[in-house]
């Protein structure tokens, strides 16, 4: 699987460049005076977003980037080149750790920006710059300044609006293609889903993302299934939409699967039940007219009980009630972006 989404790395700033000792020596100029150069500074280590990228893959095989050194300076007061700076590409929303501390350092989401995250050291002095009027041909000059080294860890966590979560099998790789241009594989087996895929919602005057990750299943903080650890591409998400299969077997009630979900979602880090969240029960085209009345009588009450208040009936494969989702959707996240502006 070519999708990474969490790297470990190496990141080492370029020395600068040591400063120079040199003399003027030219023909009839017998005592010249110090000519040495300082030295260039040593390359930073920088990325920046590419929004061509939507994987850590890059950071798999490779551990270590190193910039290059300054040059030294030279003769004649040349000073030495400055080593270019290392620029490494990432996709938006990379968040970049401290492997050691495991502070955030950077959190990589806008564009044209450069994200620096160890600097080339300074170049030292060339003995020039160490004339004075009592030394006036000092041999002294400085050696350039290490660069910085870090480790640190890269993790992806896409930038997404809304987040489908649900049991595998529950349609939401379905909900996705039905009502974006994303094509998440869809599947009549369980995980189906291997990889978060991210579809946007263009509407006549904003647009949106929702992310589709893998299935979670009871037990998947302690690793069943495909685990947890795909949560991470929703924590950013200002709502997250809880797919329920209305009709996989009798034990598996709506309120069954809605809250296995959600013991799965605080048992995540950082405890994903703190985020608005709203029931979607799909799949309603294979229910009756009376199963499906009575389900849309029952349903609300028992998960308002759990707290939550909207519950939605959709059918992602006939497309049945997914606009009625949608134009809701759309008015609860111009909601939430307009009180982030
Ligand atoms: N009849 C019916 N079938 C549906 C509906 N939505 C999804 N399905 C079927 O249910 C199966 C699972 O759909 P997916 O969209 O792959 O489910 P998923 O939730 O993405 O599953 P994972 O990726 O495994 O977590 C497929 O066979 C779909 O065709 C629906 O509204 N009605
Ligand atoms: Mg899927």
């Amino acid at each position: 699987m070519n999708f990474i989404d969490e790297a470990f790395l190496e990141v080492r700033a370029g020395n600068g460049g040591a400063g120079s000792v040199s003399f003027r020596r030219e023909k009839f100029i017998p005592f010249g005076g110090p000519d040495g150069g300082d030295g260039g500074k040593g390359g930073d280590v920088i990325f920046k977003v590419n929004l061509n990228k939507n994987t850590l893959i890059d950071f798999r095989n490779t551990r270590v980037f190193s910039a290059k050194n300054g040059k030294q300076g030279s003769g004649k007061n040349m000073s030495g080149a400055a080593a270019e700076n290392l620029v490494l590409d990432i996709p938006q929303g990379t968040v970049i750790y401290d492997d050691i501390s495991n502070e955030v350092i950077l959190d990589c989401c806008e564009i044209d920006q450069l994200y620096t995250v160890v600097k080339g050291g300074e170049g030292g002095l060339g003995n020039s710059r160490f004339k004075s009027s009592r030394n006036q041909a000092p041999r002294k000059s400085t050696p350039g300044k290490e660069g910085e080294v870090r480790l640190i860890r890269l993790e992806l966590k896409s930038l997404a609006d809304v987040g489908l979560v649900g049991m595998p099998n529950a349609g939401k790789s379905t909900f996705l293609n039905k009502v974006s241009s994303a094509k998440p594989k869809i599947g009549s087996y369980p995980f189906t889903t291997l990889r978060p895929h991210l579809g946007t919602i263009q509407t006549s005057d904003s647009s949106y993302v929702i992310a589709d990750i893998p299935g979670l299943i009871e037990g998947a903080s302690e690793g069943a299934g495909l685990g947890t650890k795909f949560l991470k591409h929703i924590s950013r998400t200002g709502l997250l939409l809880l797919f329920i299969d209305l009709y996989p077997d009798e034990n598996n009630s709506t309120v069954n699967q809605i809250k296995a979900l959600r013991s799965e979602l605080k048992s995540y880090k950082e405890d994903l039940t703190q985020k608005e969240a709203w029931v979607v029960c799909n799949k309603i085209d294979l229910l009756s007219d009376n199963k499906l009345n009575a389900l849309q009588e029952s349903v609300p009450a028992e998960v308002s009980k759990l707290g939550i208040e909207n519950v939605y009936f959709i059918s992602a494969a006939t497309g049945r009630g997914t606009k009625e989702l949608i134009n809701a959707l759309t008015h609860e996240i111009n909601i939430i972006k307009s009180d982030l502006a």
